[in-house]
């Protein structure tokens, strides 16, 4: 590493002197390949986006920093496959699972392919609903696997899901049925009402200060994870999905728990009761994304459902939510509903299609031409999972020792005490050893 390092420091240097010698005349120091000094030129994110491959040149951001780093692709000591991972789009989500970057050295030699500047964000074209109902949606992280563009559906590279605990939020899988509404912090209300309780409206900045702000780490994963594999099986209707439908991150908000007992609902009630949510993302009838769970566990202290408005320390990204959405660890991703405007007590659960149509599980043989949804419950806790992230089905793996990677994690707040893995088809196998962080009985939100 070290013979690396040298190399790369010194090369640049090593360059122009022998530009300076060989070249003999006038004016030859000021080489064609001299990097462009400031002031640089100013380019947009979209412009970075279209340099993401060696053909194309490979571009990168860092900060508000544009660079080539096409020649140092081959020179990577993490691997061109890694570097390339990052075309088109910022380092920072990447570097902060490969913490090996957090060092002067690097930001050095990045410097040394340094083209321009990103340009001011242009504030985004007033979205046109009528010609195009996503036109308003949010940039995204060109790493991200797209299942479908609108809406949009997306996962992150399989290899980097087990690099670290917690997924960058950038990284992070997004699950999207409409289009991502825009909204105005300053003016969102988060309404709470139902019988039993008096109606609410908060501001965003009511939910911050009323209420203590509660930090759970907890993975979601959407129902359709690993549908591509279910579909080798038997073909399924449904976005493809491979392994990355599930990231995990460390939501901060306050507690539903809190908020529902504030606007007077009881600790318990008698009888069926749920608490529905809604969305600000409306179908073309007007219809709000929606879900509901049990009162119960809305209202367990140990069940830590939140009103998200924090992920990773940051405020929300608005692909998952901005400026609040409900976090409910340990059950399947479509109850913890974003962008929420609206949680109501109901004796009924949520009427909403994803609540009352979708998300449910049925026998093999009842197909979508012959299924009655009124016969199943709606999913709430999922079972357990595990995949493996490195390597992938089909790469070629060294001879003699091989590291195994993969994330396992169980629905209901469930621990994974053990994963077995076996390199020889099931004959014999090896107990995995788990990273991670270690739960409190029956709160293991998290992979
Ligand atoms: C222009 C972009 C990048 C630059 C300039 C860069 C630079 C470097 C440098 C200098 C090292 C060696 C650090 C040391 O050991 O002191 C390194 C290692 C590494 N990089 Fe990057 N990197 C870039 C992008 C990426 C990306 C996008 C990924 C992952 C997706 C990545 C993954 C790694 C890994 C895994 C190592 C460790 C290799 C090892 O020690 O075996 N790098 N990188
Ligand atoms: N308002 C709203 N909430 C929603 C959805 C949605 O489309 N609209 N998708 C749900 C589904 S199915 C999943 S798996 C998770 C995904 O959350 P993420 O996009 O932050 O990963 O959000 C859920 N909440
Ligand atoms: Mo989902």
């Amino acid at each position: 590493m070290d013979f690396f390092l040298l190399f790369f420091f010194f090369f640049p240097l090593l360059f122009l002197l022998l530009g300076c010698w060989g070249g003999g005349g006038e004016g030859s120091c000021s080489a064609a390949q001299a990097p462009p000094a400031p002031p640089y030129p100013r380019y947009t994110r979209e412009e970075v986006g279209r340099h993401r491959s060696p053909q194309d040149r490979v571009w990168v951001t860092h900060g508000t920093e544009v660079f080539d780093v096409t020649d140092f692709v081959e020179l990577h000591p993490g691997g061109a496959d890694k570097l390339l991972l990052a075309a088109g789009g910022p380092l920072e989500p990447f570097w902060a699972l490969y913490a090996v970057h957090n060092q002067p050295h690097v930001l050095e030699l990045l410097r040394e392919y340094k083209v321009g500047e990103l340009s001011p964000e242009e504030a985004p074209p007033a979205p046109d609903a009528t010609q195009d109902p996503f036109a308003g949606d949010p940039p995204r992280h060109p790493a991200l696997r797209v299942n479908s563009q609108k809406p949009f559906n997306a996962e992150p590279p399989a290899e980097l899901l087990a690099e670290r605990f917690l997924t960058p939020n950038e990284l992070f899988f997004t699950r999207n049925h409409l289009p991502v509404p825009a909204v105005d912090p300053s003016s969102y209300r988060l309404r709470v009402e139902g019988p039993g309780g008096r109606a609410l409206s908060l501001s965003l900045a009511e939910l911050r200060s009323r209420f203590p702000k509660h930090e759970v780490t907890a993975t979601l994963q959407c129902a359709g994870n690993r549908r591509t594999e279910m579909s080798r099986v038997r073909p399924v209707k449904g976005l493809a999905w491979d392994i990355g439908a599930i990231s995990t991150a460390r939501w901060g908000g306050a507690r539903l728990r809190d908020v529902l007992l504030h606007a007077g609902f009881a600790e318990e009630r008698e009888g069926e009761w749920h608490v529905c949510f809604e969305g600000l993302d409306t179908d073309v009838g007007g219809a709000p994304y929606g879900a509901s769970i049990p009162y119960g566990r809305a209202l367990s202290p140990a069940a830590d459902v939140l009103l998200a408005y924090e992920m990773n320390g940051e405020e929300l990204p608005r692909d998952h939510g901005f400026p609040v959405r409900v976090v409910v660890p340990g059950v399947v991703g479509a109850r913890s509903v974003k962008w929420v405007q609206r949680v109501a007590v109901s004796p009924a659960e949520s009427p909403s299609h994803w609540q009352r149509n979708d998300y449910k599980g049925f026998c093999p043989s009842v197909d979508w031409d012959t299924v009655d949804y009124t016969t199943a419950p709606a999913i709430q806790e999922l079972p357990v999972q595990s995949a493996i992230t490195h390597p992938r089905p089909g790469a070629a793996v060294p001879e003699g020792e091989l590291t195994v990677k993969g994330y396992a994690w169980s629905g209901g707040g469930r621990e994974v005490v053990r994963v077995d893995v076996s390199l020889d088809g099931g004959r014999s196998w090896r107990v995995a050893r788990l990273a991670g962080e270690r739960p409190a009985p029956g709160r293991a939100w998290a992979w």
